[in-house]
């Protein structure tokens, strides 16, 4: 938000604030409506909604944006803003500043195309005023696709109508003030980001550390760190399933190495019901040697 024009939400209710803000969206300079448009922020799961900052790169000029308005943790989870633009109660939003750059991760959901118009893709831009962005997504964290430029929080993005489908899986979502558009200063200065949410989203997990990772045996139970896991959870080493499998929490599962031989190097691959797998290669190192316990059990 930007000092000059607008306060949208200050003081008013959602209701009000939605009518205004959709009549600001054809106001002389404000960004005209995309290529999909709802009635407002969708409701969604929690999970549909960006879950690490992967960078934040705001533009600061004569301290602003403010400090407080500079948490890109603000930005994950589910939307919370509502209306408090002065953060009078703690910041709900984080603020790029003019020409500022957010980039955000899903981890244990991705954002797909769903093969229609509907939109895929929500930026909840709050605050103040109205402000643009422009918004780029990636797979793979290297190579990013412009989605267009958006503003406000009335609308959303489909990604279908830029090439993509439901075969396209992407982790990523990079957010960049549009300093041409708005005021260049105030305490929140440039767009203001409540949360980020896959509208067509597959929940999956991520893996991000298996120990031990060397020297592992049959019958070993070895602990994989991440997030998304769920009940009912599967794992595989390499192509072979887990001898058994104890999910421990959202972020934590055990998994007993198969007694078929795990010579070299071994990716691990876990899959929740009715989500696409995550994997991380190399994951484990396994030897021919099996443990005391797991020989114990073939000569009972
Ligand atoms: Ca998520
Ligand atoms: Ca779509
Ligand atoms: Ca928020």
């Amino acid at each position: 938000m930007k000092r000059v024009s607008y306060d949208r939400k200050s003081g008013l209710g959602a209701a009000a604030a939605f009518v205004l803000g959709v009549a600001l969206a054809a106001a002389p300079g404000a960004v005209q409506a995309q290529t999909c448009s709802g009635t407002g922020s969708p409701v969604l799961p929690a999970r549909a909604f960006a879950d690490v900052v992967v960078s934040y790169a705001p533009v600061v000029i004569n301290d602003d944006p403010r400090v407080q308005f500079r948490d890109p943790q603000t930005a994950l989870g589910p939307d919370d803003y509502a209306g408090d633009a002065q953060c009078a109660n703690g910041c709900k939003s984080v603020s790029l500043g003019s020409g500022g750059v957010l980039t955000l991760r899903f981890a244990d959901n991705v954002l797909r195309g769903d093969g229609t118009a509907s939109c895929d893709l929500w930026i909840y831009e709050v605050g103040g005023n109205v402000e643009a962005t422009f918004v780029d997504i990636s797979k793979d964290g290297q190579t990013w696709y412009s989605v267009g430029e958006t503003s406000g929080y009335t609308k959303g993005i489909d990604i279908d109508a830029y090439g993509f489908g439901p075969q396209d899986q992407f982790a990523y979502v990079r957010i960049t003030d549009d300093l041409n558009q708005g005021s260049s200063s105030g305490y929140s200065d440039g767009a203001d980001i409540d949360a980020v949410a896959a509208v067509t989203s597959v929940e999956t997990c991520s893996i991000t550390s298996v120990t031990p990772a060397a020297r592992v045996r049959a019958g070993d139970v070895v602990t994989i760190l991440g997030s998304g896991f769920a009940a009912g959870t599967t794992v595989l080493f390499g192509a072979t399933p887990a001898s058994a499998v104890t999910i421990v929490s959202s972020q934590e599962v055990r998994a007993t190495v198969p007694t078929q031989s795990l010579q070299g190097s071994n990716s691990i691959t876990l899959t929740i019901p009715g989500g696409l797998p995550c994997t991380l290669p190399g994951a484990v190192v396994g030897t021919l040697r099996q443990s005391w316990g797991s020989l114990k059990s073939l000569y009972r």
